[in-house]
């Protein structure tokens, strides 16, 4: 079941002036960042809000880091924009079989690794009225040692 917006995807060109953008304008800051290479991104989580099942709400800032990369071949297209939503649901591989059956494209066979040790795949944006969208499975939060 999908229970909340995890994040938006939002690409551009150069990740630490919209990293800026989003301080200076709003106040966001920036929650985590890391490179995922799988992906060919650079990225900023920025947090927005918690939600009642323990995750939470992020805008998800990315640029590209390889010329190949999804999101670099998106903005020769578009220039900087929203890329992608994601839902969030506590069993990716339940919900991506799910939407499968309803006949909406599963890009990938098995879901891959996303931000801070999340589990995504993402359904292809000609099923989705023009959306890619994405679903995420948080890591686990890890017990607190005593
Ligand atoms: N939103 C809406 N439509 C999109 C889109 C997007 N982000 N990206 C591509 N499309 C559309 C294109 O406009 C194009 O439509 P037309 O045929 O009408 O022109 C069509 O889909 C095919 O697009 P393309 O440019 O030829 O791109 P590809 O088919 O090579 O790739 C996709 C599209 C969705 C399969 C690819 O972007 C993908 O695998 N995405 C998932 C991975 C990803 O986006 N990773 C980056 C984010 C990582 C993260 O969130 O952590
Ligand atoms: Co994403």
């Amino acid at each position: 079941m999908l229970t909340r917006i995890d994040h938006i995807g939002i690409a551009c060109f150069d990740l630490d002036k919209t990293v800026e953008f989003y301080r200076a304008t709003y106040g966001f800051e920036v929650f985590h960042s890391e490179v995922n290479e799988e992906q060919g991104v650079r990225e900023a989580m920025l947090k927005i809000n918690d939600t009642s099942d323990g995750g939470a709400s992020y805008l998800q800032l990315l640029e590209p880091t390889r010329p190949d990369s999804t999101v670099a071949k998106w903005l020769d297209k578009n220039g900087e924009g929203v890329h992608h939503i994601a839902f969030g649901t506590a069993d990716v591989d339940a919900d991506a079989a799910s939407v499968k059956e309803k006949g909406v494209r599963v890009l990938y066979e098995e879901p891959r690794r996303g931000s801070m040790g999340s589990r995504i795949t993402f359904l292809h944006p000609k099923d989705c009225h023009g959306v890619l969208t994405e679903l995420v499975t948080s890591a686990p939060v890890e017990s607190p040692e005593h």
